[in-house]
This record gives C-alpha cells, sequence and structure tokens, in this order.
C-alpha cells in the first residue's frame, strides 16, 4: 500500500519485503570492506547510529563538518558500488512514488542497536534538493518523527518496519525529521535487536 505522509512524500509499505534477505546479506558484504563506524559530528558528539557508505560518494562527519566523500576517511579508498539490485529497487520506488528517472549517487546505510536514536534534522548536504531521497528499512522497527520546514513544526509519527520504503520529493525533502530511540523489546526474526535503514540520495 501506498500512503502519503506528506507534501510529495510517500510510505510504500513492504515494497522491499520480497528483496529484504538479498539487502541484508549485500549490506554484510559492504561492510566487510567499508565497517560501520559511530562518527563524530562538528559540535562533537559521538552518533548512537552507526554508518556505512556505498556509491560514488559517502556521508562523513568529523570535527571540522559533514560532506559527502568519494573516499572512505577510513580506509582512504573508495566507497563500495552501490548493488544493482539497491540502485533497481531504489529507482522503482521513486518511479512508483511519481520521481521519473532516479539514479542515486550515495547510498547512507545507519544501523541502529537498542537506545540508537537520530534528532531532528534537515538533509541539506546535498547540492540538487529537486531529486528525492528513498529510504528502506529493514529489521527492528522503529518510530520516525516527521516535522516541517521548521524546527519548531509539530511532528507525526510513523512506524517504519522491515521491507518498507519511504521517498521524499519536493518541499517535504527540506523537513525536518528523525528517528526515536530504538526500543528496548524492538526485534525482527532475521535481525534480533537491529535496525538498518538504507537512504539513497543525489548527491551533485
Ligand atoms: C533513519 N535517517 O531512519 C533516518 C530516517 C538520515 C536519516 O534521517 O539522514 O540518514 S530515514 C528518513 C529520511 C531520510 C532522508 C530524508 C528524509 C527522511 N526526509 O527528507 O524527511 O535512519
Ligand atoms: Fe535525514
Amino acid at each position: 500500500t501506498k500512503q502519503q505522509i506528506g507534501p510529495d512524500a510517500w510510505l510504500l509499505k513492504g515494497f522491499a519485503l520480497s528483496d529484504a534477505d538479498a539487502l541484508l546479506a549485500a549490506i554484510e558484504q559492504i561492510a566487510a570492506q567499508a565497517p560501520f563506524r559511530h562518527q563524530v559530528t562538528p559540535g562533537g558528539y559521538t552518533m548512537s547510529a552507526a554508518m556505512s557508505s556505498c556509491g560514488a560518494y559517502g556521508w562523513v562527519t568529523d570535527r571540522h563538518g559533514y560532506r559527502y566523500s568519494p573516499q572512505d576517511p577510513q580506509s582512504n579508498q573508495p566507497w563500495p558500488a552501490i548493488p544493482a539490485l539497491f540502485a533497481e529497487l531504489a529507482e522503482r520506488a521513486a518511479h512508483s512514488a511519481g520521481f521519473a528517472h532516479f539514479a542515486p549517487e550515495a547510498c547512507l546505510i545507519n544501523r541502529y542497536t537498542t537506545g540508537a536514536r537520530m534528532g531532528l534534522h534537515q538533509d541539506k548536504d546535498e547540492q540538487d534538493f529537486t531529486a528525492p531521497i528513498v529510504s528502506i528499512s529493514l529489521g527492528a522497527p522503529i518510530t520516525f518523527l516527521f516535522g516541517g520546514p521548521n524546527r519548531s513544526d509539530p511532528t507525526s509519527r510513523w512506524l517504519l518496519e522491515h521491507g518498507d520504503v519511504v521517498v521524499w520529493g519536493g518541499v517535504s525533502r527540506l523537513y525536518f525529521h528523525g528517528v526515536s530511540p530504538l526500543g528496548k523489546k524492538a526485534s525482527h526474526p532475521t535481525t534480533g535487536a537491529v535496525r538498518y535503514n538504507l537512504t539513497f540520495r543525489k548527491v551533485r
């Protein structure tokens, strides 16, 4: 089913379910080359979600700022390529939400364990805000918080479960959003108490 959660923002319930096992296997392969790490923000905070990336660019943060980098700063090697399955699925999801020909350049992979969260923020390190962002949730469920163009706007809450895909475009693309801490009882038969989120982005 397709639910509208904001202007040009769509929740595609279970869209990736039939590909979930293959996605998880691919994440494991990517992490063997570009291990999950807890990055530090410019403000000096260590992020509770561990991250890796694949694609032409990966999202990195350190004391100096946030940016997209063609290399993994941990290895000084290029990031692993985006698997064909990832790119095809992201393109299909974007298309079904009304965005034709989406070709992601970056795939950020977030890994949440119990208590990990992501505070309200905007994604604005990309140069092209006309391209949508596609997100795929795998593993344990989490509550997604979706606000508006201002930090102080009220938030709506949406449960993101294994296999769910969300597409953000248009003005929703710059709305504040985050996720609540992963619950102590949150789990999934395949991943246990772990949630993965893939976000596909056009960067340049
Ligand atoms: C997550 N990730 O579940 C969250 C939410 C991120 C991030 O926010 O930046 O990695 S996935 C939802 C999301 C991603 C990008 C943009 C928007 C929502 N949005 O424009 O609302 O790991
Ligand atoms: Fe975000």
